[in-house]
């Protein structure tokens, strides 16, 4: 189908040609089609070049409401709040129904959040597999925020973001303060993963049965990349601050960590519940973990196949002096870049850390105006902010001023203040 603003300019033609219409029964039946009302977004053509532009409920309403445009280009140009709707007046986007049905249809086109927030994403669905504001994925979504969205399910998969991205990516996008409940393959972020999920966290309360996660729920073949989740996590098995469970040879899981705390019965891991099979690569985890039977202070269980390298967790806040995978440090150890080094952690383009303070984050969480340590925008910032107020002298040479040119226009002045400002007290 053609895009929305094309289709619309058809439907004016339509009508200019009905002034002309001889005959009522023609002026009917040519007229009729420009009564049915056309979903419309705020402007765009649905391409690359010209995505279909997003900027209120309606909108985005449509979107769901569109299964022909779910091949195409969006951006979200505002920040939209989703309190007034929920699963009686919302479709998600994407469609499951099972495996092998040509009634799935994957949301294969491109949403990008442009750094914008959807707020209070609010769905209940108890009947069908997976639930999230996108149901089924294959294309990718990017640069987009989610603030308090709650998502229950109760079938497989859940997540509030993505239900089941099946294929395809997930790319700097965050939800924070979810609550996300379902049975199996429950996920802070995305319910279960294939594809690319990278640079992305999520914080707030998880909870299922089995395969629940902070981040993802069940993690299949792909990649999951420099992303962290703080979230709470509460299962029966299969239970990790991270990933509930990673399931095949070609899961990888590169640079992440968790410190939320992961509570299950069987198969529970600080950061994956269980690798069966997998490979992880330089992770951490921080969180209290407990349970019963196979609990482990990184991973509670590992099948074959599984490789893990380079992967510590905190033996003290976790309360867990053992793991399937992994090395087990204490918290002085856990803040200590040489701890890190030892196993070949990358500080230069990965990884930041305030030394003896914080635990490793990641070089692209530091906000604009953490100049530095401790983490977060505060006055040890402001102190050093100020001792370079007015400096005109900046470069590459002196790191930009100490990093107070924030917008490295060689001056320190009235448009860095007003960046810092903008960045008080985040990621405190
Ligand atoms: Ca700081
Ligand atoms: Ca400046």
């Amino acid at each position: 189908m053609a895009g929305h603003s094309g289709r619309r300019e058809k439907e004016e033609s339509k009508g200019t040609q009905c002034l002309v219409c001889l005959s009522p029964l023609v002026l009917l039946f040519v007229c009729l089609p420009t009564l049915a009302p056309a979903a419309t977004y705020s402007g765009g053509a649905g391409t690359a070049g010209s995505p279909f532009l997003v900027s209120t409920v309606e909108d985005f309403r449509a979107i769901g409401d569109s299964s022909a445009d779910w091949d195409k280009r969006f951006k979200l140009t505002q920040d939209i709040d989703l309190s007034d709707c929920n699963e009686a007046n919302l479709r998600m986007i994407g469609h499951w129904v099972m495996l092998g049905s040509n009634a799935n249809r994957p949301f294969t086109g491109e949403f990008d959040g442009n750094g914008k927030t959807i707020f209070n994403f609010r769905y209940k669905n108890m009947t069908d597999d997976y639930v999230g504001l996108f149901q089924h994925v294959t294309g990718v979504i990017k640069d987009l925020r989610l603030v308090r969205a709650t998502v229950v399910g109760n079938k497989a998969g859940a997540g509030a973001l993505v239900g089941y991205l099946d294929q395809g990516s997930v790319v700097e996008c965050c939800a924070t303060g979810v609550s996300v409940s379902g049975n199996n393959r429950v996920g802070g972020l995305v319910g279960s993963a294939s594809g690319i999920v990278s640079t992305s966290y999520s914080s707030g309360s998880v909870s299922g049965v089995s395969y629940v996660g902070g981040l993802i729920g069940q993690a299949g073949s792909g990649t999951v990349a420099l992303s962290y989740s703080k979230a709470q996590v509460t299962g029966s098995e299969n239970v990790g601050g991270l990933i509930g469970l990673t399931l095949k040879e070609d899961s990888f899981v590169n640079s992440c960590y968790a410190t939320g705390d992961v509570k299950g019965v069987l198969y529970v891991g600080g950061l994956i519940g269980q690798i069966s099979p997998g490979k992880v690569s330089r992770c951490y985890c921080a969180g209290k973990v407990s349970g019963s039977q196979s609990v482990g202070g990184l991973v509670g269980s590992q099948r074959a196949l599984a490789d893990v390298q380079g992967s510590l967790w905190d033996t003290q806040t976790s309360r867990q002096t053992t793991s399937a995978a992994g090395t087990g440090k204490t918290t002085a150890q856990m803040k200590s870049e040489t701890t890190f080094r030892a196993v070949n952690w990358d500080f230069f383009n990965t990884w930041s850390i305030c030394e003896g303070v914080g635990y490793p984050i990641f070089l692209w969480q530091i906000p604009s105006g953490d100049l530095r340590c401790p983490d977060g925008v505060n006055f040890t910032d402001f102190v050093w902010f100020a001792a370079n107020w007015r400096n005109r002298d900046c470069g590459v040479f002196n790191y930009n001023c100490d990093g107070a040119d924030l917008d490295v226009s060689g001056v320190v002045e009235f448009r860095d203040l007003a960046i810092f400002a903008e960045n008080w007290l985040a990621s405190m």
